[in-house]
């Protein structure tokens, strides 16, 4: 297979983007606007994936190769155009051939909707997952719904969060391919009757499943695999006799029902919806998948029994997890197999990847609701529990699926699958204490480690090209697909040539950061400022108001003493709230009231700026990664799962400040203990701190800073016009402080003085942030997909010459 494709010149590609311009987009050049040109481009690259596209999969039928289906309701992809480029190495080459044009490369790459098909961290690893899986030859399919409006997109009105819609479908998506072959009907509700013997189900609704593909291109082209989001359709258009009577809205009924389902993205963030629409979208998925999983299989292979030697399906949190009784019911129902051939084969296909221990965010669905949409899912997951609790008993308590009339959806997938993962070393130790003790003690092997990765194309090469250049200069090309080679600049941490010039590629990332900064939310701030950095969903485990706090007691230090020798300070936040999370909502305000009063204070100047772009999206992360000093990563220990933002910073360059918690843990012992800024109570401490009802009050009576922050809010001034606006906040914080912001204060605002003197130290800073990134090679999702492979899918890459 082609690693650059040699007929591919500079002349080619001109006349591809021509071609394209003139056939497919109707346009002529003098006429064509920004988005013609993009669609051109795109449609001319987009052409050249087809090749590896079609090489992988003949090559996977030809081998006969495992595949692996990887199911999640989420892939937060973000642009793909510019990433495309880089992967097929024709990144320099559009550029120059778009400059001939007389166009703007980056404008037209700029140009690209991000398409937002998730909320967070869980939606972007299925994206670095499958261009890893592309990259390292693993044959597979993404499945999710192609959701015809994204995440919502945020905007702030006085300070407080509004949501619109996103339409990244509004225009024309070039880069994928409908297929109408691929069609699949999912039903639900309705009726079981058993008929000579055998259970049928009657649905009462029905819907269609189709198909629209993306190829995803791994490093190189060498391969490349397919996204294939379905789309819902109507099963009958409209119901012409009710739609003759006169009766428009019934008429449309099937419509409404079909265009509802993959309209919008749930946007919960780690918190469990309870709502029908939800269990639908998520039975759709799973159903249409597996249907289309099941029709390839056959095509190729006779005995349904053999199924695990060709298939491994992964499923992306409990969100699919209908997929071990759907399965079933599928290999019995349609298929012909008894219960008992069916269970074992579901097993051993499927695989559970557990994202949250936050109980409020594991899925339970009440009996009533989960047997009306899916009755005869109903009856075997009740066959499926029965099983379980014959052959693996349990004392003293039995913790199965259904209980206290409601399936739990964490149980069932744990149960349906021969291997469980967390995402993190700590992770993973939680979820076998405290999540599913007692599975874990009758399934003692089932539970095994995956900690996440982020891919380095997307996330240095791409985002970060002055860092990427140096690396290239110094340890040579090679390591965009062997990250563990950045090992290779440790040597050069102790030469000031390359630290100089480390620090000369941060700033030109700092520059233009500033500069959009200015331009996009109109605070002007320094490149020469530390630039601090928390961007992720807004989450009161997460901690972004102990952020703020410290900034408050920044503020408020630098107006007692603005001559003290401070680092200026730029303090960047991103990120939405859930529409429904209103404490969420109120500290969005609070971080905007207080930009407002810190940015507009001319005692502490450029000492202190806080800016919070609206619609923090992929995009957004894109420009502020590589730009960052400090990666802000303070959760409540113990809450965060992993944590992937982390490791871009990292290998950005940026060191942590933060608690150890999720992925931190393995960051801090990558980097070591002295380029990591560790503060904070341990997991273990959390849930001790907890059981002192006073913990609050105690910690804020010890600290002086606290109560001048808390006091300072209280009265008002940040809110000038409306002096009680953060009372119910601040009560919480003394009262109700669930996530100890109070008892981790304190240490908070020393580590931070500890970043302040060493930011002072250049050469001591520098050689941090060098070793953060020359040490972040484990944090490659190349890493992560390898362990997924070998311990949980066994399937083989293609690409091992
Ligand atoms: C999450 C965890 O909270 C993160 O810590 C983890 O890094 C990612 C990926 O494993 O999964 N689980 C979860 O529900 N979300 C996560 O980010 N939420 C969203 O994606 C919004």
């Amino acid at each position: 297979m082609p690693v650059n494709d040699q007929s591919l010149t500079p002349n080619v590609l001109k006349t591809d983007v021509m071609r394209h311009l003139t056939f497919t987009l109707g346009k002529d050049a003098p006429h064509a606007s920004l988005y013609d040109w993009r669609m051109a481009l795109s449609y001319a690259i987009r052409d050249r994936i087809m090749e590896p596209w079609f090489a992988s999969t003949r090559r996977t039928w030809d081998e006969d190769r495992k595949r692996v289906y990887y199911l999640s309701m989420e892939f937060l992809i973000g642009r793909i155009l510019e990433d495309a480029t880089i992967n097929l190495g024709l990144h320099e080459m559009a550029e120059r051939t778009m400059a001939e044009l007389g166009q703007d490369f980056k404008a037209i790459v700029g140009d690209e909707p991000d398409a937002a098909l998730g909320n967070g961290g869980l939606g972007r690893l299925a994206a670095c997952f499958m261009e890893s899986m592309a990259t390292l030859g693993c044959p597979a399919y993404g499945y999710g719904i192609r959701y015809e409006h994204g995440l919502f997109r945020q905007r702030f009105e006085g300070g407080q969060q509004v949501e619109t819609p996103e339409d990244w479908l509004s225009q024309r998506n070039p880069w994928e391919f409908d297929r109408p072959e691929a069609t699949y009907i999912v039903g639900f509700k309705g009726h079981v009757e058993t008929r000579d013997g055998r259970e049928v189900w009657v649905p009462a609704e029905t819907v269609k499943a189709s198909a629209h593909d993306t190829p995803v291109v791994g490093w190189q082209g060498r391969w490349a695999n397919t996204l294939r989001l379905w789309g819902a359709e109507p099963t009958t258009l409209f119901d012409l006799e009710r739609f003759n009577r006169g009766d428009y809205t019934a008429a449309a009924e099937p419509e409404t029902l079909a265009r509802t389902l993959s309209r919008v993205l749930y946007p919960d963030d780690t918190t469990y919806q309870g709502k029908e629409l939800r269990l639908k979208q998520e039975f759709f998925l799973t159903s249409a998948a597996l249907q289309d999983i099941l029709r390839r299989f056959k095509s190729g292979h006779g005995d349904l029994r053999a199924l695990s030697r060709h298939v491994a399906i992964q499923m992306n949190d409990t969100h699919p997890a209908i997929a071990g009784p759907e399965l079933i019911r599928l290999l019995v129902d349609e298929h012909g197999l008894t219960f008992d051939e069916a269970l074992p084969v579901a097993q051993e296909c499927l695989g559970y990847t557990n994202h949250t221990l936050l109980p409020e965010a594991l899925e339970r669905w009440a009996t009533f609701t989960f047997g009306n949409v899916l009755p005869r899912h109903m009856q075997i997951v009740e066959r499926i529990d029965g099983w379980h609790r014959r052959t693996f008993p349990a004392r003293p308590h039995y913790v199965g699926i259904v209980k206290h009339h409601e399936v739990r959806m964490g149980e069932l997938a744990f149960i349906m699958s021969h291997k469980v993962n967390g995402v993190s070393a700590l992770h993973t130790d939680l979820v076998k204490a405290n999540l599913f003790p007692e599975l874990d003690r009758l399934h003692p092997e089932k539970i095994v480690n995956q900690t996440n990765g982020v891919t380095p194309r997307r996330w240095l090469k791409m985002a970060n090209p002055p860092l990427a250049r140096l690396i290239g200069e110094t340890i040579g090309e090679g390591w965009e697909d062997d990250l563990d080679r950045l090992k290779g600049l440790e040597p050069h941490v102790t030469d000031q040539g390359f630290l100089g010039a480390f620090d000369v590629a941060k700033r030109q990332n700092k520059v233009t950061l500033s500069n959009w900064l200015g331009a996009d939310c109109g605070v002007k701030v320094s490149p020469d400022a530390l630039f601090d950095v928390q961007v992720k969903r807004i989450h009161e485990y997460k901690r972004q108001l102990l952020n703020i706090l410290e900034t408050v007691a920044r503020w408020q230090a630098i107006r007692a003493n603005p001559d003290a020798g401070w680092v200026p300070r730029v303090k960047i936040f991103g990120g939405k709230s859930a529409p429904g999370y209103a404490v969420a909502k109120e500290i969005i305000h609070l971080i905007n009231d207080v930009a407002a009063v810190v940015n507009a204070d001319p005692v502490v100047g450029d000492l202190l700026k806080v800016v919070y772009p609206a619609n923090y999206n992929v995009s957004m992360a894109e420009r502020l990664v590589p730009a960052a000093d400090l990666s802000e990563q303070i959760s409540t220990a113990g809450k965060e799962a992993s944590g992937t933002g982390n490791m871009k910073f990292m290998m950005n360059g940026a060191p942590t400040i933060g608690t150890l918690d999720g992925a931190n843990v393995e960051i801090l012992q990558e980097v070591g203990r002295e380029n990591f800024f560790l503060f904070g109570l341990t997991a273990e401490e959390v849930m001790k701190r907890r059981e002192d009802p006073d913990h609050a009050r105690k910690a804020i009576e010890a600290s002086q800073i606290m109560q001048n922050v808390l006091q300072a809010i209280a009265e008002g001034q940040f809110s000038p016009g409306q002096a009680d606006r953060y009372h119910g906040l601040v009560h919480r914080v003394w009262h109700h402080d669930y996530f100890l912001v109070a008892s981790d204060f304190d240490a908070y605002l020393a580590a931070q003085a500890e970043v302040d003197a060493a930011y002072k130290d250049r050469a001591r800073w520098l050689t941090m942030a060098a070793l953060n990134t020359a040490r972040s090679g484990f944090f490659s999702s190349d890493r992560t997909i390898r362990g997924y492979m070998k311990d949980i899918w066994g399937v083989e890459s293609a690409l091992q010459d």
